[in-house]
């Protein structure tokens, strides 16, 4: 995989980032790789934990950010991507993190992700996509495959999936990333490289749900259809080939980056002032607009 620049040598340990909380996943869920992954990264970054907010919606995969050091806000169904939003533009020295779940991203907040990826805000999304509603005992989820059988599917699901990765890529996305707990080292690289990316990255992790997820979805099979991308010669750069990729969701496993745009535009706090956010173009400095909603004003 490329690396952009130099790493500077941190002073934190994956450890570090763990937090003292048991999980309470099913035993062999996809989602404890995904916090081991998550904590190499993040240790990659160097940033102190305190100076990191993630952000998660409802789900077993929201529970990802409990179980870090960073600070946690496990909000409401769906709504992960406003609320971490509004904390980096209120603060945008912050480091932000979203871990969301397949249900929680592309069902009832699916709306959100469209306009996050178009407002590119410097954020980094997780989507623990185990096509299924995992915590709320196995419903079929938008990412489910067509013909699945679920409590809510009894006869085998009429719908077409959603395609994340082409979704986002639809929406403009500058960065799509696919990863999966089964390459350790690889996911971490991924998310690593997520969360060097100056915009809002999204990275899609096949994270299975050993208690309700299909058969397709297991350890066993992901490894008959992973592949890297790296090892096909994939240029990240490259958004047609990126697209064509993304089309092999569901059928081949392709990990690593789909797309970096190599010339990403400017993002609120880089090259937009956030404390000169504008309201209807005036260019009125953060503290007057905030004033303005204050109550009785
Ligand atoms: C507004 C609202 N609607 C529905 C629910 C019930 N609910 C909680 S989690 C969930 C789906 C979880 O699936 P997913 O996002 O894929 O996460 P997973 O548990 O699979 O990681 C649902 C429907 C809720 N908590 N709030
Ligand atoms: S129900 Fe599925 S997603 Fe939830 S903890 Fe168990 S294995 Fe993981
Ligand atoms: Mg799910």
């Amino acid at each position: 995989m490329t690396t952009l620049e130099p790493r500077p040598v941190s002073e934190f340990q994956a450890g570090d980032f763990k937090s003292d909380l048991k999980p309470i996943w099913c035993p062999g869920c996809g989602d404890f790789g995904v916090v081991t992954a998550l904590t190499r990264a993040l240790s990659a970054i160097g940033r102190p934990p305190h100076e990191i907010a993630f952000v998660s919606g409802i789900g077993c995969s929201s529970r990802v950010p409990g179980y870090t050091t960073a600070y946690g806000f496990n909000t409401v169904h769906g709504r992960s991507l406003p609320i971490a939003q509004g904390i980096k533009l209120a603060n945008p020295e912050l480091l932000v993190l979203v871990a969301s779940g397949d249900g929680d991203g592309f069902s009832i907040g699916g709306g959100h992700v469209a306009h996050a990826v178009r407002r590119n805000i410097d954020l980094t999304y997780m989507v623990m996509d185990n096509q299924i509603y995992g915590l709320t005992k196995g419903q079929l989820s938008p990412t489910s495959q067509r013909g699945r059988k679920t409590v809510t599917s009894t006869f085998g699901s009429l719908e077409e999936r959603v395609n994340p990765l082409l979704y986002v890529m639809g929406y403009g996305a500058h960065f799509v990333a696919q990863g999966s707990p089964l390459d350790m080292a690889g996911l971490a690289q991924i998310i690593e490289e997520g969360i060097r990316f100056p915009g809002f990255a999204f990275i899609n992790v096949q994270s299975p749900c050993v208690t309700f997820g299909g058969e397709e979805q297991q350890f066993k099979a992901q490894k008959a259809r992973m592949r890297t991308l790296e090892s096909l010669g994939h240029d990240p750069t490259d958004r047609a080939a990126a697209t064509d990729l993304a089309r092999e969701y569901g059928v081949k496993l392709n990990t690593g980056i789909l797309y970096r745009n190599p010339n990403p535009p400017p993002t609120y706090g880089q090259g937009v002032d956030l404390r000169r956010l504008s309201v209807a173009g005036q260019g009125v400095p953060r503290h007057e607009i905030l004033q303005r909603f204050q109550p009785n004003h």
